[in-house]
């Protein structure tokens, strides 16, 4: 069940994202920040999204990751929202750039909130940090693993600048975790 759409393919000044200038002719126009939906406008949908080498989990590091593939993490993924009544949208890419799409695309989407494993962006990029900080929805970042036990270089996210919650250590198990909090946050009710 979704709520209303987002009217996705509407000029930004028809959502109300652009401000047109109110000062004399030459002042700069100024986008609304960050992009925000009204509750009403935002849509049932959870979008998770999976950084790069977590289309190898099953077969990468199992010591590490565990032997659950992604289409087993898809499935978790799918259980646990579907008892909160949520939809999701479970994707995954190696490309920086594809996430920093995806993530603007949930919030013009109105997705009511993002899980987000970056894997090996989590302590690199600058640019998904940003583009949590443009949307205004909420984000939870999830590791299968306990980074903070892990090497050094594990330890300091990008991510956690701008994600409301943070999750590591459970295995997979972390990301129903992140449902469950996310969905908590939103106010969606358990279905059974
Ligand atoms: C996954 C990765 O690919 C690593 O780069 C992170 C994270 C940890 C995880 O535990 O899910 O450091």
């Amino acid at each position: 069940m979704a709520g209303i759409s987002a009217g996705r393919g509407l000029p930004l000044l028809v959502l109300g994202l652009y401000k047109a200038p109110s000062g004399p002719p030459g002042s700069a126009w100024r986008l609304s920040p960050p992009m925000r939906l009204s509750r009403s406008a935002m849509t049932k949908t959870l979008h998770i999204l999976n950084g790069p080498n977590m289309n190898l989990l099953g077969s990468r590091e199992p010591e590490t990751y565990g032997r659950a593939s992604l289409a087993d993490v898809e499935q978790l993924c799918r259980d646990a929202a579907a008892r909160f009544g949520l939809e999701i949208k479970f994707r995954q890419s190696n490309h920086e750039g594809t996430l920093v799409d995806w993530i603007q695309e949930a919030a013009s989407d109105g997705a009511c909130g993002i899980v987000i494993n970056p894997a090996g962006y989590t302590t690199t990029s600058v640019a998904i940090l940003d583009a949590i900080r443009a949307v205004a929805i909420p984000v939870i970042e999830v590791h299968i693993s306990n980074i903070h036990a892990r090497e050094d270089f594990r330890h300091r996210s990008y991510v956690s600048r701008a994600a409301r919650a943070v999750i590591c250590g459970f295995g997979v198990e972390g990301y129903a975790l992140a449902i469950i909090g996310l969905a908590t946050m939103v106010g969606a009710g358990v279905n059974n």
